[in-house]
Formats: C-alpha cells, structure tokens, sequence
C-alpha cells in the first residue's frame, strides 16, 4: 500500500512535468496565486444566513428566490424608454433600473445651451415629473422595484419619483427600489457631480433621513465600486474604497442624528465584475465578511444592519469594439461570477457596450445570459457552491485581509471624504489603470480578438441611433407646456423654501417633493439649491511615468519615443496635445491614460477640465497653442459635439490644428466624422503607443510602421 501524496509530493511531480518554470501567477492587487491549493491554505467560511455571512446574506439564497434580473436601461424620450421597459419586462426581466442623460445627471433641462450633444444620449431625458410619469406608464409601483441610478441631481430625480407614484395611488411608503445617491465616487471617478462636496454629503444624508423615515421599502443609497473597477481599480482598491465610502456615508448618517439600526438596513452595494472569475466572486464573500465587521464595530446592533446586500454589473472595460460576439463569452463568464458570489440583483451589459447602447437584438441576448444561467444551469439550486474551494476560500481570506489594511489607511487619513479630497485613491485607481493599459499594449494582458487572434476584418453590426436634436426639441416643447400649465407663484414659492432649507437645515428631498408637485422643472430645482451651494469644479491630474516604466524595454515604444523627439527638434519644442472632454460626459480614464501615457512618450499634454462646450474647448486649444487636440467621447455626444469643435477652429483661423477622436464611436460613423475633419478615430482596443506614432504622422514625422495593425494597414 502505497501513502497518501503530500504536497511536497505533487511539487515535486509538477516541477518535473514542467522543467522547474515557476508557474505563479502574479495579479495587478499584487497576489502571487500558485498553481495549487490545498485544505491548508483554507478557512471555515461559517453558514449563509449566519454573520459574518461570507456565504450569503439569506440561509437559503437563490434555492428560495433567484437574484434580480435588472437591466440598466434608458435612451431617448421617456415614451421610447418606457416602450423599451414593457418589452423587456414581458421577456423576463424582472426589475426596473432607470438610466438617466447626462444632462439630467448635472441638473440641466434639456432647453440648457451647455448639453446640446448630451439630450437623451446616454439615458432618458427627464425634466419634470409628467416624464417621470411617462417613464413608469402601465407600470404599477407598488410591485415593481426600481433603481435609479442618479447622484448629483439626486433631490430631484426622487422627488419626481415620489410624485409619480403618489399620482399613480401608490403611497410613497410602498415605493421599492434604490437610488444610487453616492456622491463620493463621483468625485473619485463618476463625475456627475454637481456641488461640492461638504453639501453633497449633506444633500446624501437628508435622502438617508427622509426615506428611513418615510419609504421603508425603499434603498436610500447604492455604494459602487463598479466605477471604481471600471476606472481600473484591483480588486482590493474596489472593495477597500467601497467598503470605506459606506463607512462615511454610516458615520455621516450617525452625526446627523440617525439611529444606525434604523436606516443600516436600507443600504445597499453595487460592484463590477470582471475577467478574473475566481477574484471576482471571491470578491463579492470578502465585501460582505469586511461590512459586517465595519458595521459591528460602529455599533450596529441587527443583523440586517450588518448584511452586504448588493447588485452587480459586468464589466464594460473588459468589452471589445473587435470581434464583438467575444463581448458575449465574457459577459457569461462574469455573469456567472456574480452569481457564484451570491449577488442580489445583476445587469449584464450587451455585446455592442463598447460601440453604442444595446438594441433589442443586443439587450435580448444580454437578458438571456442570465435567464439561462438561472434557469438551465443548475447554478441557482445550490447555496454558495464555491464555498470550501480551498483557491477561493484563500483568495476570500486575502482579499479580507488585503482590503481591511487599505481601509485602516484610509481612517488614518480622517475617512474616505478627506481621503477623497486628497486625490489618493484616484491617483492609486489611476496607476492601476495606466499599468492594465500597458500590459495589454505589450500583449501581456490577452484580449481575443482585440491583441491576439485579431479577425482582419472586421464584420460590422447594426447599432442603436438617438437622434439628440428631435428628442432636444420634443423636450423643450414639454418644458414649455409644464410651464405655461402650472400656478407659477406656488412654484416659486416651493423653490425658495428650497433655497432657504438648503441654505438653513430643512431636509432638502422633503422641500424637493413639494416643489416636485407644483411642476418645478429638474433644472429649476437643482438651481434653487445651487443657489445655496454653487458648483463644483475640479481639474483633471493624470499620474506620470507609470506608462512609461512599464514600456521600458519595448521596441515600439522607444521609436514612437524617438519620433516625439524628432518632432520635438523640428518644432522647437515638444509637440502639444490637448486632451479635451466636451458635453457632460464625465468619463474620464481613457482621457486620462491617453494624458498619462503620451506624458511619458515626450509629448507635451494639455488636460482641459470636465464638461467644456466646443467654444470653450476651441479657446483652451488657441490659448495653449497646441498641435493636436484629441476628444475622448463615451458618451454619444461626438456626433455633434466634435464637429462643432472642428467649425470653432476653423472661425478662429486655426484650421491647422489637427483634431483626433478616441472612445466609444461607432464605425458607422467613422466616414460621418471624416467628412466633418476628424483625422484619426481610436475606439476601445486601440494600441497607445500605434495611436501616438499615428499621431506623430498627422504631425509630418516620417514615422515608419510600429506593431501588426499599422503593418496591416500600410
Ligand atoms: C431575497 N429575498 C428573499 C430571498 N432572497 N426572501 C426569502 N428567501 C430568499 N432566499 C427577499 C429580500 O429579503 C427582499 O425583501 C426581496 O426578496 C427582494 O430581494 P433582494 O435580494 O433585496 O433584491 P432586490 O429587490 O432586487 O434588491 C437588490 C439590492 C437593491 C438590495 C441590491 O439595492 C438593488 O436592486 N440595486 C440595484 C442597483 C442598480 O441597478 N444599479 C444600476 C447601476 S448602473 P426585503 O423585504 O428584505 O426587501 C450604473 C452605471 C452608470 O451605475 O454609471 O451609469
Ligand atoms: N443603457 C444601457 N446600459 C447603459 N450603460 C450606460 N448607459 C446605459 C444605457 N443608457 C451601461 C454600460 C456602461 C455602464 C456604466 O452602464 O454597460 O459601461
């Protein structure tokens, strides 16, 4: 009889098979994961149902009653947004998840001169509550819960929702759902931002207090990671900042006089998940296991208090323009991370996410991803199946370990918001961002389709179009016709009692729900606490020399290095990029890789701030006189917005300077913003050290060919 092998035994065996390689594997949150674990590297993760609840926040989980399917979902008007709903509703979805404009989200009306190219792009446009009421038409709220995901108009938006349910006959005190209302991350990476911060946190509190009191059905914030993970947070960041935002959002709370047994209950987590399965459900077991500790220790008392109920979104970073049916792999993948990881509510995002919103065609397979895994795979009958992996139990246990050192951090600062204030964990979220962005450059980092397997051509599909200025138009006609209809001295009125409020101590949702009934418009309510407030700005940093230290030894890099040199003894001095954003699209981690990354190849960059008009793009380009102006666009509003940039150039007589597109474009629309004088278009996937040497031939450098697509392409 022989004994039983040990793991000194399967070492051995496996050096052999593989001629002594080292095989471990190193992850961007710095965990060296060996090819093999054992009970050893295991803990007893306890029962679900049971604190810590690392195995889930229900005894039962989805073996009682499956996880949410909830859909983000919103574009052009609210009647197109709503006939969108009815439809997926009917084809099984089974919760409601509102995505919003970015005019909305920054407090605009649409009829606003600063959100032309924004209107009903990025989500639906909502002005006043009769949209509200649109949007929810045929839909009984009493039985449908739905999420808004909305932050710096935040008072506004519930306040509306409120008002649409009570004219519907639903009593607010039936009214379930979520509002995001985190407003901390949108200063670390969202941007929807609209005041500073100290009244934004206040504004967080007062929705904290009022729907504790008045809506408790209701989830009065959802603490997000996921635009953490999206920005290129690790797993660690994304947990520790999440986990820590909850933290002071509780503490806040807690200054202003809440009992935390009374409104813990109702708070709720949102994360991404991406590529890495085993992190990302690890993950979502750690999240939970560190909120109950938190919430222990600043004295919770209930059990639910101290549950981390969440919703999760696959990942829309880890989606390709190329190739897009891979988009479809991936998102299953994820999905089934989320769902491994005991999530409550989930969205997976469609496989056109990095060209444009989903179509029925796209939101339909989107929708079955999940269908089919809670309802062919067998996932959902069992409790936490991974539970007592010994890979996930360890990754579990250092993610725990990893994050709870990265809150400590962020305590000895004085909490998350001074922490915010200080840049550090957007620097940190940054650095990640520009080394992720460099591994999958050098082919590091695999992406089918995208750095390896690449198609040559690329087969194109039908994508979803939002005609901005029709639905501009059908809303400023709406806005005029609230207007004309409404008793304009009560509406007065009700804004400055908001002011007043604002500028005093009224709960600022109470006084929005009044001013909601006497049809004040979005823009109208944001403004009346402007007032009080002002608003915020804040002006781009990008990190230095992270790109660069990671291309040290590459070929390509150094030529495209070699080229700005060149370029820059032509010109006497270092050609000059200007990386602007125009509209309210806040997402800014391509524009600040692309800052970053061209910083360390020699150029000099120019990062203009959030939200310009074209006008004022155009002004900042002539006042710093630069070569090149490149226009991150996630959002939709290039169609409009960069051509117009193009036009104010020209009316400056500055028609030399060369105007470059990068982000979430169509193909489709390519040849569009061609004809309009873009010179180079870089979607998601594109190389940045290609898109540099690219940009080093706009500027006359005789730059040869750098890397397989230009060699293709020449
Ligand atoms: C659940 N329930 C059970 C059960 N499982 N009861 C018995 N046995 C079981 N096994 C009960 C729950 O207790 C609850 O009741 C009810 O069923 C609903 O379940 P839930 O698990 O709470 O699900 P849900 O209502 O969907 O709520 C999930 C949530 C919520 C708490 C995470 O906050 C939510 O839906 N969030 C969604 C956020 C979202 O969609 N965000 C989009 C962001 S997009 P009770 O009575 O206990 O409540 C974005 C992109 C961008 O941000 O940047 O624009
Ligand atoms: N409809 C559907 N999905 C959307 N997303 C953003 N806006 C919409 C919308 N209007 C998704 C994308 C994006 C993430 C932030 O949310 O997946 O990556």
């Amino acid at each position: 009889m022989t004994d039983k092998p040990t793991t000194e035994d399967w070492k051995t065996l496996a050096d052999k098979e593989v001629k002594g390689r080292d095989l471990t594997w190193h992850t961007p949150e710095g965990f060296a994961i060996k090819p093999l674990y054992t009970e050893e590297d295991s803990a007893d993760p306890g029962l679900p149902g049971f604190a810590p609840f690392t195995r889930g926040v229900k005894a039962s989980m989805y073996a009682g009653r499956p996880w949410t399917i909830r859909q983000y979902a919103g574009f052009s008007t609210a009647e197109e947004s709503n006939a969108f709903y009815r439809r997926n509703l009917a084809a099984g979805q089974k919760g409601l998840s509102v995505a919003f404009d970015l005019a909305t989200h920054r407090g605009y009306d649409s009829d606003h001169p600063r959100v032309v190219g924004d209107v009903g792009m990025a989500g639906v446009a909502v002005d006043t509550v009769e949209d509200m009421k649109i949007l929810f038409d045929g839909i009984p709220l009493q039985d449908m819960s739905v999420s808004m995901t909305m932050n710096g108009a935040v008072i506004p938006v519930l306040a509306f929702f409120i008002v649409a349910g009570e004219e519907q006959g639903v009593d607010q005190a039936q009214l379930s759902g979520t509002i995001q209302n985190d407003i901390l991350k949108e200063f670390m990476v969202r941007n929807t931002y609209i005041y500073p911060p100290e009244p934004s946190m206040r504004i967080v509190s007062d929705i904290i207090a009022y729907t504790s009191e008045n809506m408790p059905r209701f989830n009065s914030i959802s603490i997000s990671g996921y635009h953490m993970h999206e920005a290129g947070a690790t797993a660690v960041q994304e947990l520790a900042y999440t986990i820590a935002d909850g933290k002071e959002y509780v503490q806040r709370a807690m200054a202003a006089g809440l009992d935390i047994d009374k409104f813990a209950g109702r708070l709720s987590f949102f994360f991404g998940i991406g590529m890495n399965f085993f992190m990302e459900v690890a993950k979502l077991r750690a999240a939970r296991k560190l909120w109950y500790h938190v919430m222990d220790d600043l004295g919770a008392k209930q059990d639910r208090s101290k549950m981390l109920r969440t919703h999760c979104q696959t990942s829309g970073v880890s989606l390709q323009e190329q190739d897009p049916y891979n988009n479809v792999i991936r998102t299953t993948i994820e999905a089934m991370a989320a769902t491994l990881g005991g999530t409550q509510s989930l969205h997976t995002n469609a496989l056109d996410e990095a060209i444009a919103l989903p179509t029925d065609f796209s939101a339909r397979i989107a929708r079955n991803t999940q269908i089919v895994i809670a309802e062919e795979s067998g996932i959902a009958n069992v409790v936490d199946p991974l539970g007592g992996s010994y890979y996930v139990e360890a990754l579990t246990q250092q993610l725990f370990e990893d994050a709870s050192k990265l809150i400590k951090e962020v305590d000895d600062l004085g909490g998350m918001t001074t922490a915010v204030a200080s840049g550090l964990p957007k620097q940190r979220i940054e650095e990640a961002a520009a080394a992720k962005q460099a591994r999958v450059d050098k082919g590091e980092d695999v992406i089918v389709g995208v750095n390896k397997y690449r198609k040559d051509e690329e087969d194109p599909i039908d994508t979803l179009e939002v005609d901005n200025h029709k639905v501009r138009e059908s809303q400023i006609a709406r806005i005029r016709r609230n207007r004309e209809a409404r008793d304009e001295a009560k509406c007065r009125a009700a804004l400055e009692a908001l002011t007043e409020g604002a500028k005093a101590d009224g709960n600022m949702l109470a006084l929005a729900v009044e001013a909601a009934r006497q049809r004040a418009t979005l823009g109208e309510i944001s403004d009346a606490m402007e007032a009080a407030f002002g608003r915020y700005d804040t002006v781009p940093t990008p990190v230095k020399g992270i790109y660069g230290k990671a291309y040290a030894e590459d070929d390509r890099y150094r030529q495209v290095v070699e080229g700005v040199e060149a370029v820059e003894r032509r010109l006497g001095r270092k050609p000059r990029l200007f990386v602007a954003k125009m509209g309210q699209d806040g997402h800014d981690r391509g524009a600040n890789v692309i800052a970053s990354a061209f910083t360390d190849m020699g150029f000099e960059v120019v990062s203009g701030p959030l939200f310009q008009t074209p006008e004022e793009a155009q002004k900042m380009a002539i006042e710093n006189d630069v070569d090149v102006v490149g226009a991150s666009s996630l959002a939709a509003g290039h169609k409009t917005l960069i051509p117009e940039l193009i036009q104010h150039l020209k009316g400056a007589g500055r028609a030399d300077i060369k105007v470059v597109a990068g982000g979430v474009i169509p193909p489709q629309d390519y040849e569009f913003l061609k004809s309009k004088g873009v010179q180079g278009i870089y979607g998601p996937g594109s190389n940045v050290v290609e898109a540099a040497a690219d940009v080093l031939r706009l500027l006359g450098h005789n730059m040869p060919p750098v890397g397989d697509e230009l060699e293709a392409a020449e």
